[in-house]
């Protein structure tokens, strides 16, 4: 068949569901990573379920057409970006909550439901679905479990693999396949559910997912504390891990955040716990003790709802600010051994210094997890910096990539991670699931 006709069978085959105007194919050919994409899209398919998914697959892998997958396109790497010729699958008509059991414990979705979406259904029946990317309001649950999100209550709660017990997938042949099951236990064979999540939508395509998820906490209480230095806050934040507190969420923003978002004069941490009342007052009173103990310079309790929320919203908006005060900015995610953050920030700042960068960082401290942004004087580059900056987060035992997945824009890094034989076995592995290579290719290789 000619590659030619790839948008005529697609047409033959889905009608209105796949489209190919001129403005939808230049706006989906990005993502929120802003690298700029290699070619604009021959088409985008909308699928209504998950035969439309696997028939536009079948169509695109015997035209040799590469596929990308698309949830909110909020993904930090360019994992949903066009990185050559071929054609966009939209999620956003996926959309529904399938079914929502209180009595299982699971809630089944379609992969185009916003997470925020989920949240608030399952908080209306008094349930928690951990998993809070920062991009909750934007991203999609599919786009989650393709890039394994991890987000704010990492710490207490693990990331979305840990909330996956089943799920619907098509192959690169356009197999339609169920993995796992309903039960929220299960050791049958091997763990292809979570060899696919986290793979970048580079071995199958999620269509839909059923999740598991908790009684949410009777209580949840809030602390800001700010700093005078950023070395302080992060010593204050291992404080409380060494104290034996386990917080939810516990987050920091340094000085250049802080005030990229108009939160606080200085770097701070929101402490974040939740579960039954009592034991909710003890863990914040405990950890207000520390932190102060620990150089804080003013501690604060967020109690009235809206002032969490205010608090959060500032945290949320950390990564986009950033982009008023440089366009170009690099956003990295380095993750390392608790104990080596002080180090890691040290670094970085070392860094910066040596490449004439400006540098800040935030993020999921309780994790170790650093979302270190190297913000460029205007047409200047920041490739030597973020090459320094991955050797170093290597060198103190961690990882390129915490959360937002290796994408287009860490590929040259991963090498120096994995090292060659365990990326030579990668490479076998997404030559077994999609061996023409048309599922969402120039990602993570
Ligand atoms: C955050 C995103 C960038 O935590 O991961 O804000
Ligand atoms: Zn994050």
């Amino acid at each position: 068949m000619k590659k030619s006709s790839v948008g005529a069978a697609l047409r033959r085959r889905l009608g209105e569901r796949f489209v190919d105007g001129e403005v939808v194919r230049r706006a989906l050919a990005l993502d929120a990573s802003r690298i700029p994409p290699a070619a604009v899209p021959l088409g985008v398919v909308r699928p209504r379920d998950a035969r439309d998914v696997a028939a536009a697959v079948r169509i695109c892998a015997d035209h040799g057409t590469a596929i990308f997958p698309r949830g909110g396109a909020s993904g930090l790497t360019g994992g949903s970006l066009v990185s050559r010729p071929g054609v966009v699958m939209d999620f956003a008509p996926l959309n529904r909550i399938l079914r929502l059991s209180p009595e299982d414990r699971t809630v089944s979705v379609q992969a185009g439901v916003l997470t925020g979406r989920l949240h608030e259904a399952l908080e209306r029946l008094g349930f928690l679905y951990p998993p809070d990317p920062a991009s909750a309001a934007f991203c999609t649950v599919g786009g989650n479990l393709s890039e394994n999100a991890g987000g704010l209550r990492a710490l207490k709660y693990g990331t979305t693999r840990d909330y996956l017990l089943a799920a619907t997938v098509v192959t690169a042949d356009g197999e339609i396949l169920r993995l796992g099951s309903d039960a929220h236990k299960s050791v049958a064979g091997y763990d292809l559910l979570r060899l696919l999540v986290g793979s970048e939508g580079t071995l199958a395509i999620f269509v839909d997912a059923t999740l598991r998820f908790l009684p949410a906490p009777k209580a949840v209480a809030t602390l800001s504390a700010v700093f005078a230095d950023e070395q302080a806050a992060l010593e204050a934040a291992l404080g409380l891990l060494k104290e034996g507190l386990l917080p939810r969420a516990l987050e920091f923003v340094d000085g250049v955040c802080a005030g990229a978002v108009g939160a606080a004069s200085g770097p701070f941490l929101i402490v974040e716990f939740d579960g039954h009342p009592a034991e909710v007052r003890a863990a914040a009173a405990e950890a207000r003790s520390t932190l102060k103990k620990r150089d804080a310079v003013r501690v604060s309790l967020a109690r009235a709802p809206a002032r969490r929320e205010a608090l959060w919203e500032a945290r949320r908006r950390v990564s986009t600010a950033l982009l008023k005060i440089s366009p170009t900015k690099a956003a990295e995610d380095v993750c390392v051994p608790l104990s080596q953050l002080p180090a890691l920030y040290r670094a970085l700042r070392r860094i910066g210094r040596a490449c004439g960068v400006e540098t800040c960082a935030y993020g999921h401290v309780g994790d170790g997890n650093l979302h270190v942004n190297l913000l460029p004087r205007p047409r200047r580059r920041t490739d030597g910096a973020v090459a320094r900056l991955m050797k170093a987060a290597l060198e103190l035992r961690g990882t390129i990539t915490g959360e937002h997945g290796v994408g287009v824009s860490k590929k040259r890094y991963l090498p120096l991670e994995t090292g060659a034989a365990v990326l030579s076995l990668m490479r076998r592995v997404k030559r077994l699931f999609d061996p023409r290579g048309v599922l969402n290719p120039g990602k993570i290789f």
